[in-house]
C-alpha cells in the first residue's frame, strides 16, 4: 500500500510560540514514523507582509533550528526552505488560472490579515493561499497536520486539485487537513479572543517555545482571566478556557479530566502555577537542544540543502505533469 505524504509548512516569521507547537509541530515529531515527511519554511508566504530582509534570513535560520530542536529529524523527515524549490512558484502560476478571484475573497485570514495593510494590501497577501496550494500538491500529500486557522486553506487547496483534475485530468491527489484535538487553536494570553500569533505586539500575548522558565511564569501568571474562580471549560470564560485548553494540550488531558484534576483549586492562581511548572517542563528539552544546535549552523544550513536537493525531482515530476495536462510547453 502506497506511504501516507505528510507536508505542512511554517513561516519563519518571529519566536515560535505553544500554539505553533502544539497545533502543529508536536504532530509533526510524533507522526514522523507513519509517513513520507516533508516540513517546510515558508519563507514565500512570509514575504505578504512587510519583512526586513536581515531578519528574514536570520529567522530562516532560527527557525530550522527550533524544528530539528523539537525533535524534527532529518533521517526521517526532509527540512526545507521554500524558495529553495522554485516549483513552489511555478505551480503557482499554473494554479492561478484555475482558481478564481471568488474563491480567494472567500478567503478569511486575507481579510483579517489585509486589515492591517489598509489602503498597501499586496498581492501577495491575496494569491497566498494558491502558493500554499502549490506547496501541498507538489508532493503528492495526502495529510496536511495544522492548526484550525488553515482548515480553510486546505479545503481550497481540495477545490482546486478537484477543478484542474476534472478540466484537465487526474494530475494532483486530494489532501486531508490533520488537526489535532487539543492546541488547535490556542489563543493570545493578554486577549483571549484573539489567535496566539508570532507577529502580534505585547510581550506577554504568547509563550515562545525558547522563552526562559522566568519568562514563562511571567507571560502566564500576567494571563488575562475573569473575577471568577471556577476552571471550568466555558466560552463565556475565554481566558480560563484558553488556559485548560493549553493545560489539554500539554498533558494530553481531556477537557473534563482537566476539570475533575482542578475541581479544589482555591482559584485561576492554582492553575496557572500548574501550567506554568508543566510549560518549563515540556520545553525544557527543546530549549537546551536549540542551544547546542545553534553553535552549529552549518549543519543546520546542510540539513534544509540537502533537503531541497532531495525533493526537488518530485516537484519537477508533478508541474510537468500539470504542463502536459495544460498544453503548455514545447512537449
Ligand atoms: N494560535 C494557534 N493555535 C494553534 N495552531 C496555530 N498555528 C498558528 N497559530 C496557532 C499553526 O502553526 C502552524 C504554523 O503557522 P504559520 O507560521 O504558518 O502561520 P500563522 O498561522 O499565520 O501563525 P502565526 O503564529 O499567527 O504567525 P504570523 O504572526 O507570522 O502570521 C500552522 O499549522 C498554524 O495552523
Amino acid at each position: 500500500m502506497a506511504r501516507n505524504v505528510v507536508f505542512s509548512g511554517i513561516q519563519p516569521t518571529g519566536g515560535i510560540h505553544i500554539g505553533n507547537y502544539f497545533g502543529a509541530i508536536k504532530q509533526w515529531v510524533t507522526g514522523q514514523d507513519d509517513a513520507e515527511n516533508i516540513f517546510c519554511l515558508v519563507d514565500m508566504h512570509a514575504l505578504t507582509v512587510p519583512q526586513d530582509p536581515a531578519a528574514l534570513r536570520a529567522q530562516i535560520l532560527e527557525t530550522a533550528t527550533v524544528l530539528l530542536a523539537a525533535g524534527i529529524d532529518p533521517a526521517k523527515s526532509r527540512l526545507f526552505v521554500q524558495s529553495d524549490v522554485r516549483e513552489h512558484g511555478e505551480l503557482t502560476w499554473y494554479l492561478s488560472c484555475v482558481g478564481s478571484m471568488g474563491q480567494l475573497n472567500r478567503m478569511t485570514q486575507f481579510k483579517e490579515k489585509s486589515e492591517s495593510q489598509k489602503g498597501e494590501v499586496r498581492v501577495g497577501l491575496f494569491t497566498y493561499p494558491l502558493l500554499m496550494a502549490a506547496d501541498i500538491l507538489l508532493y503528492k500529500t495526502t495529510h496536511v497536520p495544522v492548526g484550525e486557522d488553515q482548515k480553510q486553506h486546505i479545503e481550497l487547496t481540495r477545490d482546486l486539485a478537484q477543478r484542474f483534475n476534472a478540466t484537465y485530468g487526474e494530475v494532483f491527489v486530494l489532501p486531508e487537513p490533520a488537526i489535532p484535538k487539543a492546541g488547535a487553536r490556542i489563543m493570545g494570553l493578554d486577549d483571549p479572543t484573539v489567535k496566539m500569533s508570532k507577529s502580534a505586539p505585547g510581550s506577554y500575548h504568547a509563550v515562545r517555545v525558547l522563552d526562559s522558565p522566568d519568562q514563562i511564569k511571567k507571560t502566564v501568571m500576567s494571563a488575562q482571566t475573569d473575577s471568577g474562580r471556577d476552571i471550568r471549560v466555558d466560552p463565556a470564560r475565554p481566558g480560563v478556557t484558553n488556559l485548560l485548553a493549553i493545560y489539554c494540550a500539554a498533558t494530553g488531558a481531556t477537557p473534563e479530566e482537566a476539570e475533575a484534576h482542578f475541581a479544589s483549586a482555591r482559584g485561576y492562581g492554582d492553575l496557572k502555577k500548574e501550567l506554568v511548572e508543566i510549560l518549563v517542563e515540556t520545553l525544557r528539552p527543546l530549549r537546551e537542544r536549540n542551544a547546542e544546535l545553534s553553535a552549529d549552523p552549518s549543519t543546520v544550513r546542510d540539513i534544509l540543502r540537502r533537503s531541497a536537493e532531495a525533493i526537488t525531482p518530485i516537484a519537477r515530476e508533478t508541474v510537468d505533469a500539470a504542463k502536459r495536462a495544460m498544453g503548455v510547453g514545447s512537449g
